[in-house]
């Protein structure tokens, strides 16, 4: 009974040592310590020993029985901690592993282009104000001069909102400017940029909606001279210094007397070629000094008052700006075109 005591032990003690996962070790507690297990076999075996050896094999076989339990103690907290282990490296974080990248655009070359030229007038002390895109004939039109049978107020090239010609899509930024008189007063110095819109084809120089950029300055004594020396300063930060620059006689409804103001073709150096179609000149906004009725229909007085004011498209600058030939490129954007800059 010994011997077969002995070889329990040593078998039972092996296989729970080997043992892979809580399940096999419960099977071998019962194979071995169940009530039919192999240890309770053997000591239903004891009454057939004799008087002396029956308290020793008792012993012997509480001893195993110790031994056994201790051992599945030990290796059920051994499988436990592995189990741990597995798990924890299952769920690991690999933190090296490379993100996903956040493609970040950037700026419409128009509108970096618009903010370098709100710098330069920043840098003059003019105000940037902007307003409503959806305004009234009187505002866009009337105040500045362009009574109601003014040729530039016709349904074919205008956005009316209603059928009375009331309210329109803005065809220029300059209603922003009255309203701005109106609300701050006078003197002012600003500029307004923002959206216009006109019943134009979609070609490669004409959009039905564009940016427009106005300016503004009125005060007492303010003369051609401060308009004249205002945007050569302006033009020569935008194209480079040594531009020259040429104005010429125009008409406006809204300033007496206008002119358009070129910019010397910066390809040809005035000569004639493709990019100035011949001319040698390349037209870069119109001006001119605010009219006397545009003055006293806001309640200035145009014997103490007077200012000048200009107005530009944005694109034909932005186009010039970055060599771009045709104005569709700067609506649709297409990233193989916005990418280059
Ligand atoms: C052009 C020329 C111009 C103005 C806009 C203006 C505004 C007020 C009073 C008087 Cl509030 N004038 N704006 C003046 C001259 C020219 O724009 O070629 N625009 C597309």
């Amino acid at each position: 009974m010994k011997e077969q005591l002995e070889a329990i032990l040593r078998t039972a003690t092996n296989a729970i040592r080997n043992s892979a996962a809580a399940p096999d070790l419960e099977a071998l507690r019962v194979k071995y310590l169940g009530k039919k297990g192999e240890l309770t076999a053997i000591l239903k075996q004891m009454g057939k020993l004799t008087a002396e050896e029956r308290p020793k094999m008792g012993k012997m076989a509480n001893e195993v029985r110790a031994s056994l339990e201790s051992a599945l103690e030990e290796q059920a907290a051994v499988l436990a901690q592995k189990a741990l282990e597995a798990r924890l490296a299952l769920e690991t974080v690999d933190v090296t592993i490379p993100g996903k990248a956040v493609e970040a655009g950037h700026q419409h070359p128009m509108y970096i282009a618009l903010d370098e030229f709100k710098e330069i007038f920043i840098d003059m002390g003019f105000e940037v104000i902007d307003g409503p895109e959806v305004e009234l004939s009187e505002y866009n039109f009337t105040k500045l001069n362009t009574p109601d049978d003014h040729p530039a107020r016709e349904w074919s090239d205008t956005f009316y909102l209603d059928n009375d010609s009331k309210t329109l899509l803005r065809t220029q930024t300059s209603p922003m400017q009255i309203r701005a008189i109106e609300r701050y007063g006078v003197p002012i110095r600003m500029i307004s940029p923002g959206r216009v819109y006109r019943k134009d084809e979609v070609d490669a120089t004409h959009s039905p909606m564009f940016h427009q950029v106005e300016g503004l300055v009125i005060d007492k004594g303010v003369t051609m001279a401060d308009l004249k020396g205002t945007l050569n300063a302006v033009i020569q930060e935008i194209y480079g210094s040594g531009t020259k620059t040429r104005f010429r006689p125009h008409h406006f409804p809204f300033t007496e007397p206008s002119c358009e103001v070129d910019v010397q073709c910066h390809k040809c150096g005035g000569k004639g070629c493709p990019t100035c179609k011949g001319e040698g000149w390349i037209e870069a906004l119109g001006a001119g000094m605010v009219h006397p009725k545009v003055l006293s229909g806001c309640g200035i007085d145009p014997d103490v008052y007077s200012g000048y004011a200009f107005g530009f498209g944005l694109e034909r600058l932005a186009m010039a700006r970055y060599k771009i030939s045709d104005l569709r490129l700067i609506f649709e954007n297409d990233i193989r075109f916005l990418e280059q800059f």
